[in-house]
């Protein structure tokens, strides 16, 4: 699959949007697409200005208003997502290659994880909406009320850079399931897995004209015209806190709503009945796994004192092990950052933890890497205090911070004071503690003996700065869709009769 970096260095491709069954014309501002292994450009972006983000808009609103897609039965909305479905799995090797290409994630990480994943979604939604339905309420005498869910409308899909088709395509798949379009937006970073994904799509024919709309660009540009539009119905996001927060500032504009998948610097709580090489092999795989570039990270780990030194010698022995390097080698474990910018924040985190106290115990360097590609070494830190920025800040790279316990009590609190609240993880054995623990820990999802598991049956989201609302079934639906009361009379109202006694 290497020579798929060799094909489009030598051919850097055009991204453009894909706007009412057609993909648009190359007139934005140019944006170089790069390799972070090499440094080299791969694609050109041609941004998507706010006259295409219109007509993508108003496309998404026609497509919803008449054509098939309006009130298309469920039948018709499964076919269309187990028809994506299929066509990322048949094109699995090639999407994995892109997504590597174009994020530095391991190969075998986007070929055996994210890819599947990312198809698992359209049919996971495929078969969710089958089963779903709305309720009815007969407890109240002479009454019948009916709660029915609706389309929301046209839907804004903002994505991230870190896993840029497996958290996309689950916001899609859930808009679309429930009976939605969409206008779809990649970072501008990472465009090249969606933009591909949407010529399969529309080789295949797979959805009515305007249904599904792709526009690229940076945030500033593209990004604010598609969350300022005054005729999106709402906004589902995934990316960093300040993104977030400026835009729901506009959404507030327009009185809408929007889900929020923001960032995380979850604990991981090692107590002194943890399984020892469970716990250590999941504090490894929640730290670094995707370049450690994950919202549910869990890099904050916490050790209780009574192993602490035999913890912190094999994590340490096991982080310096990684094996760093080209992306597609089979062998490596840790590819490149994003970019540059990102590269250099790292190295100065692991210079503010040292000046802030703590103890470098591997890594905290640029590493040799691919000549002109963004490596760091894989870092570990034992922290002296919480407050310390590496333990509050998330640094979404192969950084895990380790701090030292003895008390549940005063570990519960730790873990609690972040201004996150994505995932808490806890190694123990004792049952009546994972459960006393897991109802303190302040977090939208508690993971027990198990690194980063997702499970769509349940919602997956944050509280506090890490974001609102929740991906997953009962998620997403809430997410995508209106609810609605219709509540009948069945007999004539016992109510008071106005003007009565005229
Ligand atoms: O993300 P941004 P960045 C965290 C992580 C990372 C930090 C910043 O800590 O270091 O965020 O990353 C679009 N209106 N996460 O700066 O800017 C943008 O074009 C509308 C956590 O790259 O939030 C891209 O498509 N859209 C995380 C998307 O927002 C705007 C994943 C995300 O970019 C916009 C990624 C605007 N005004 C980063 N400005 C996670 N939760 O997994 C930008 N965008």
């Amino acid at each position: 699959m290497k020579h798929v970096r060799e094909q489009f260095i030598a051919a850097p491709i055009h991204v453009t949007g894909y706007v009412d069954g057609a993909f648009a014309a190359a007139d934005g501002a140019d944006i170089p697409v790069t390799d972070p292994a090499t440094g080299k450009q791969v694609a050109i972006l041609h941004e998507s200005d706010a006259d295409t983000v219109d007509r993508a808009v108003r496309a998404a609103r026609r497509a919803i208003t008449s054509g098939p897609w309006a009130g298309a039965s469920v039948a018709a909305r499964q076919k269309a997502l187990i028809a994506v479905h299929d066509a990322i799995l048949e094109n699995a090797d090639e999407l994995a290659a892109l997504e590597t290409l174009n994020t530095g994630i391991p190969y075998s990480q986007t070929r055996n994880i994210h890819i599947p994943r990312a198809a698992h979604n359209f049919k996971f939604f495929a078969e969710f909406i089958n089963q779903d339905g709305g309720e009815v309420f007969t407890q109240e005498p002479g009454y019948m009320s009916l709660v029915t869910y609706e389309p929301i409308g046209v839907t804004a899909l903002i994505g991230p850079w870190n896993m840029p088709l497996g958290l996309t395509a689950m916001k899609m798949a859930g808009a679309l399931a429930f009976g939605n379009s969409c206008v779809v937006k990649p970072s501008e970073l990472t465009p090249l897995t969606l933009y591909r994904l949407f010529e399969i799509i529309d080789r295949k024919g797979i959805f009515p004209k305007g249904v599904v709309n792709l526009v690229n660009g940076n945030g500033a540009v593209t990004g604010n015209a598609l969350s300022a539009h005054p005729d999106i119905d709402m906004v589902s996001f995934t990316g960093g806190t300040e993104t977030g927060a400026r835009i729901l500032s506009a959404l507030a504009k327009g009185i809408k709503g929007g889900a929020m998948e923001l960032g995380g610097k979850s604990a991981s709580i090692v107590f002194d009945d943890a399984d020892f090489d469970r716990a250590l092999d999941g504090a490894l795989l929640g730290s670094f796994m995707n370049n450690g570039q994950m919202c549910l990270a869990g890099s904050r780990l916490f050790v209780h004192e009574s192993f602490a030194d035999r913890f912190l010698e094999a994590f340490t022995r096991r982080v310096k092990a990684l094996k760093v390097g080209d992306p597609f080698d089979p062998a490596t474990e840790i590819g490149p950052m994003i970019n540059r910018a990102q590269m250099d924040r790292v190295i100065r985190y692991a210079e503010s933890g040292l000046g802030e106290g703590a103890t470098l115990l591997a890594g905290g360097r640029a590493h040799d890497g691919l000549k002109d590609g963004f490596f760091i070494e894989p870092t570990a830190m034992l922290a002296t205090s919480n407050a310390l920025s590496i333990c509050q800040d998330e640094i979404f790279a192969p950084f895990a911070t380790i701090q030292t316990f003895r008390d549940e009590d005063d570990v519960v609190a730790r873990a609690n004071d972040s201004r996150f609240g994505l995932v808490g993880y806890l190694w123990t054995q004792n049952l009546e503690r994972a459960l006393r623990v897991a109802a303190g820990i302040k977090t939208g999802t508690v993971l027990i003996n198990t690194p980063i598991m997702r499970d769509l049956r349940t919602g997956f989201g944050g509280i506090r700065q890490s974001g609102i609302g929740r991906e997953g079934a009962k998620g997403s639906r809430a997410m995508f869709t209106e609810m609605k009361s219709t509540i009948i009379a069945l007999e004539a109202p016992k109510m008071p009769k106005l003007g009565a006694g005229a």
